[in-house]
This record gives C-alpha cells, sequence and structure tokens, in this order.
C-alpha cells in the first residue's frame, strides 16, 4: 500500500463515492495481468484468439455504441470559460464535479476498483510526468500495462515526487458506468490536473493516460512550463552515412501517423542504405535543450493503432508485431480464430466486429475504428533511442491532413512563424477515429484540435514563443498523401513511398535538396524528388506539386475567418502572416507563374 497520503487519501474518496467490493493496487506484474486475462476470459469480456498463431492475443468487443472517442462529450472545465476557448466544450468546474459525481455515485457496486500507477514516458526521465487512474474496468488496466509504464516503478517516482511536492501526479477516475452513451461525459480539470470520465470503456475515452493525460492536461501543463504536448509521431532516419534524424509529425486521428512511424523505405533505398526507426506513433513531448534545439520523448510504452488497413504492404512492421501478446479491439475473425480486417490479403471473416455472422454487404467486418493495443517492444523498428531520458533532438516537424483536393504533396515553410500558421491552418477530411460523419474537412490545428487543454489562441501563442534567441529550432514542414486525381483515387502511392518525401523533408533542413518558391511555401520541383522505381505519371506527379493561385485564395480568406473566430486573443503576428500570403498569392494570379520547373 502506499504511503503517499495525497494518493491514499484520494482513493479512500473515491471507494466512498463509488462504493466497489473490492480496491486492488496494480503491480504491473506479468502475473496480475494473467488473472486479469482469465477473469475476462471467464466473464466474456475477452475472446482468445488461436493459440498457435497468435499466443496470448486476445480480442474484446466493446459495446456497439461505443466504439470511438466522443469529443461532444468532452469537456475542458476551467473556472474562466475563455481559457478553454472556442475550440473546447466548456463546463465550470463545480457544475462540472456535480454532475459526473452525480453518475460516479454507487457506480462499483459489485465490482472491483483498480488503482493503476502509471508513468508517462521513461521511469527514469525528467520530462516524465506520472499519474494513477482509477478505473472499474479490467480491460482498462489490461490496455494501460501495455500502454503506459505501469505498477510499482511508477509507485515509487509518484512517491518519491510527492515527498517533495504534492500534486505531482495526475489524478484519473473512470468508470464503465452504464456504457450509456447519455450518462457519458469525459471531464478535464486543468488546473487541479485532474480528469474524470464515465460512461464509455472505448481507447481514449477510458485510457486516461493517452489523450486525457498526455495531451489534454499535458498541453495545459506544457505552456505553463515552457514545452510542447503534441499529437505527433516521432521517427528517426537514418541515412547511408549512419546519421539519424529525427521527425516529429502531426496528422490528425485516422490519418496515418502509425503507418509513417513505422515505414519501411523503398527496396532502391533499403540497398543504398537507409533505415527507419520508431520512437512513437501518437504522442510527443518536446522540450528545448540547453543546446537549443527541441529534445522529444514519447510519453506511451505501446500503441493502440487503427486496424483496417494495416497489411503486408501498407504496414509490415506493424503486421508482424501482432501475432503474439497483444489486444484486439473490434476486429473480425476467421474460422479459425484469427483475427481479420479490411485490408488483409490473408483469411476470411466469419463473425464480425459484434460477434454476428459476417455477411458481406452487411457493413465492414471490422469496425473502422478497430484497433490494436500492442507493446512498443514488439516492432522490430523500435528505436535503440525511443528510451533514452533526454529524448531525442528533432530536425523537423511535419503537419498533415488529409486533403482530397488543393493541398499538395509536401510543402517548406519559410520560417517558424509561418510554420505555425500552417500547423494552426491545417484541415483535414473527418475519420472514424471519433464518433460523427465522416470525410468532412474541418479545420483541425496542428491535429489537437480534439485534444488541447486549453484556448487555441493561446496555443498558437506558446508555439509562437518558441522562436526566441538561441533557439535552433526544427524546419516545418506540411505533407498531403490523400490528394485525389479526377479519377477520384489517391495520386500519391504513399506508404513506404513516403520515405521519398522525407528524404526531401531532409535534404532541406541540411541545404542539400532544391525547391521553388511559392506564396503558400517551397515546393520540390518534380527533378527534386527520387523518383526511381517509382510507378507514377509524369502528370500525376506535376498535379501532387501543383499550387492553384485561385483556390488558395479562397482557402487563405477562410484561414483568415478561423483565426478571426478565436478573437482578439489570436496572436497579431499569425494574422499578419495570412496578410501576407493572402496578398502574395493575388499577386502571383494577376501575374501566372508555372510552378514545377526550375
Ligand atoms: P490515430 O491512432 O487515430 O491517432 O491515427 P494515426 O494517425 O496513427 O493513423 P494510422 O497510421 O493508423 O492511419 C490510419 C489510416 O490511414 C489507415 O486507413 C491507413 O491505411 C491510412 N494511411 C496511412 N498512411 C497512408 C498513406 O501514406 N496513404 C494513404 N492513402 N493512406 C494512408
Ligand atoms: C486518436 O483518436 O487519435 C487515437 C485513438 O489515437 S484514441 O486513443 O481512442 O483517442
Ligand atoms: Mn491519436
Amino acid at each position: 500500500m502506499s504511503k503517499l497520503e495525497a494518493l491514499t487519501r484520494w482513493v479512500d474518496d473515491v471507494v466512498r463515492l463509488t462504493q466497489p467490493d473490492r480496491v486492488h493496487w496494480c503491480d504491473g506484474s506479468e502475473a496480475e495481468y494473467d488473472a486479469l486475462v482469465e477473469l475476462m476470459l471467464a466473464s466474456g469480456d475477452l475472446v482468445e484468439l488461436n493459440p498457435r498463431t497468435h499466443p496470448n492475443c486476445h480480442l474484446h468487443r466493446s459495446s456497439p455504441s461505443d466504439v470511438a472517442r466522443v469529443e461532444h462529450l468532452t469537456f475542458i472545465c476551467t473556472p474562466n470559460k475563455d481559457d478553454a476557448g472556442p475550440n473546447n466544450n466548456w463546463m465550470d468546474p463545480a457544475q462540472a464535479h456535480a454532475k459526473i459525481d452525480a453518475l460516479f455515485a454507487g457506480c462499483m457496486q459489485g465490482r472491483t476498483l483498480y488503482v493503476i500507477p502509471y508513468c508517462m514516458g521513461p521511469i527514469d526521465s525528467p520530462l516524465s510526468r506520472c499519474g494513477v487512474e482509477i478505473t472499474d474496468s479490467p480491460y482498462v488496466v489490461a490496455n494501460m500495462r501495455i500502454m503506459t509504464r505501469m505498477g510499482a516503478p511508477a509507485l515509487a517516482r509518484i512517491e518519491r515526487e510527492g515527498s517533495r511536492r504534492e500534486g505531482t501526479f495526475v489524478k484519473g477516475l473512470h468508470s464503465t458506468g452504464e456504457l450509456d452513451p447519455h450518462k457519458r461525459y469525459i471531464m478535464h480539470f486543468p488546473d487541479e490536473l485532474s480528469i474524470k470520465s464515465i460512461g464509455s470503456g472505448y481507447g481514449g475515452n477510458a485510457l486516461l493516460g493517452k489523450k486525457c493525460h498526455a495531451l489534454r492536461i499535458a498541453s495545459w501543463q506544457a505552456r505553463s512550463e515552457g514545452w510542447l504536448a503534441e499529437h505527433m509521431l516521432i521517427v528517426g532516419i537514418q541515412n547511408p552515412q549512419g546519421e539519424i534524424s529525427y521527425v516529429a509529425a502531426a496528422f490528425p486521428s485516422a490519418c496515418g501517423k502509425t503507418n509513417l512511424a513505422m515505414l519501411i523505405p523503398p527496396e532502391s533505398y533499403r540497398t543504398a542504405g537507409w533505415k527507419v526507426w520508431t520512437v512513437g506513433d501518437d504522442i510527443c513531448w518536446m522540450t528545448p535543450g540547453a543546446d537549443g534545439r527541441l529534445w522529444a520523448i514519447n510519453p506511451e510504452a505501446g500503441f493502440f493503432g487503427v486496424a483496417p488497413g494495416t497489411s503486408a504492404k501498407t504496414n509490415p512492421n506493424a503486421l508482424a508485431m501482432l501475432n503474439h501478446d497483444a489486444i484486439f479491439t473490434n476486429v473480425a475473425i476467421t474460422a479459425d480464430g484469427d483475427p481479420w480486417w479490411e485490408g488483409l490479403t490473408e483469411g476470411t471473416p466469419v463473425k464480425d466486429w459484434q460477434g454476428r455472422d459476417y455477411v458481406a454487404g452487411n457493413g465492414p467486418a471490422a469496425h473502422p475504428n478497430s484497433r490494436f493495443t500492442v507493446s512498443a517492444r514488439q516492432c522490430t523498428s523500435w528505436s535503440p533511442h525511443a528510451e533514452d531520458a533526454q529524448g531525442v533532438p528533432i530536425s523537423a516537424i511535419v503537419f498533415g491532413g488529409r486533403r482530397e483536393h488543393l493541398v499538395p504533396l509536401v510543402f517548406e515553410a519559410r520560417d517558424w512563424t509561418h510554420g505555425v500558421l500552417v500547423g494552426a491552418s491545417m484541415g483535414s477530411e473527418t475519420t472514424a477515429a471519433a464518433t460523427g460523419a465522416v470525410g468532412v474537412l474541418r479545420r483541425d490545428s496542428m491535429a489537437m484540435k480534439p485534444f488541447c487543454g486549453y484556448n487555441f489562441a493561446d496555443y498558437f501563442a506558446h508555439w509562437l514563443s518558441f522562436d526566441k534567441p538561441g533557439a535552433k529550432l526544427p524546419k516545418i514542414f506540411h505533407v498531403n498523401w490523400f490528394r485525389k486525381g479526377e479519377d477520384g483515387k489517391f495520386l500519391w502511392p504513399g506508404f513506404g513511398d513516403n520515405m521519398r518525401v522525407l528524404e526531401w523533408i531532409l535534404g532541406r533542413c541540411n541545404g542539400s535538396e532544391g525547391a521553388a518558391e511559392t506564396p503558400i511555401g517551397n515546393l520540390p520541383r518534380a527533378q527534386d524528388l527520387n523518383t526511381d522505381g517509382l510507378d507514377l505519371t509524369r502528370g500525376k506527379l506535376e498535379a501532387l506539386l501543383h499550387v492553384d493561385a485561385d483556390s488558395w485564395i479562397a482557402e487563405y480568406e477562410s484561414i483568415g475567418e478561423y483565426l478571426a473566430s478565436y478573437g482578439t486573443r489570436t496572436p497579431e503576428v499569425l494574422q499578419r502572416e495570412q496578410q501576407r500570403i493572402a496578398a502574395a498569392l493575388t499577386e502571383e494570379q494577376m501575374e501566372p507563374q508555372e510552378v514545377g520547373t526550375p
């Protein structure tokens, strides 16, 4: 039992409120995990998958009305509404506590309350932060053991830090409640470092270390402490000389972070000696180091990745790590009890994600937001530096979204201010990672729309504040793998071939690659991209690199309106940057220039 008073007092309070039958302090051991799995197999919460092909792999089928994050039920509860900003749902903290505590009252009767001490980030890193999640879901405990450093070492760190300063860990209270969408809330109290979530057992709603702590609460802490908590992958790219450069990339949910983080370069690159190392696939905490560079850690210890689309062709690294010791949520299964999802070329589904007999034409076999949970150590491209206490230095920051039209394959911001505008004005078509319509274009600044724990206007100002004397900031880029041609098909092959874009990006960072200047930023000319062995017509390549001034004028008008929607808190520098580019586009329109030729 913990000696830390703040923790035991809080657990006692929660026990009084929720009235569980039992309290279990998680130690994070394998024996504990195995016992939980047994319990869930007995209750039907888990189904064992084929032990011959997938030893120690299990399937969880969530409630069909609980399959994704619920942005409309996610609240930031700050005393002052403006601190949460127009980007968040807001509730007064006292009102929020009252509302949600009423739902928590007695909700764990007949259940076990689990206390999960966890550390986000390497256990010995000064950049890491601890939290404790209380939950009544054994599925959440099992997932948290994979996704975080959970158990005894985390508790020891909490005790150590707690003896110096109270309130150093994030308190997260979670219950599946009745899994009733009408009694579901995900509430954040950033200035209390606390989270309360009820009514969902799915992903980011329930694994509180992930989006709730490592993004919403952490972004708030990061602002006051001078660092950044971002929805970014971290990938290391080793060139034939053996030098490794690290890139952090922010793409919205289900827009390609896991895939880029585990990229396998095209054959010609591999023979030339290029190699890609995975450091993180979803969250990145970045802090300016003594050398002025940004140093990044991945606060997570595992991957909660999108299953559909993961195949031997698109992401062989991911597929290879899913053969043992993994939890699958809402995938389909084959007659042999193997997990199955759309995009796999082998196997035939017999039961869909709800456990019903699979009938073609009755919707997808696997839920579009079905996912796998797996330890990062099972990834063959897992970087030997992924757990370095000081993190890895970031050379480039990449923003990107799903844009069928308009946005070219890649462009480079001319400086930090321009880059911050590029991130702030990011647009992307929505995906199945959150409930609601799919494919609707919306602004998703820095891929943080669902995850920034405070007013976006203040967040933009915070980003701008890193540009100061002595800073050696990464260059900023924007990519779009999702531009479509007139035939409605993706123009760019994507996946492993994204390496070609990364090579150009790194070349721009070290000054070895050429580019053409345009009002929206610097683009590679066709000859600047390595297209050896690439099956892509010249016409498609030109379409991918095309900047249409008329359409961009309209886009910049809309960006101006978006910035204005944050009112007077919007940094003026950003508005001036928007005006500068809008004016340059109008000039360009008067005097058309061809992009794509030297
Ligand atoms: P979260 O875990 O939700 O934050 O998402 P993520 O950004 O890690 O998404 P992920 O990498 O799992 O990508 C999800 C979807 O994007 C899958 O359907 C992929 O097939 C698709 N995708 C990823 N990379 C590419 C690409 O380069 N081209 C195309 N066309 N699709 C891609
Ligand atoms: C996302 O939606 O961006 C995810 C999945 O990474 S979840 O953990 O459910 O938020
Ligand atoms: Mn994510």
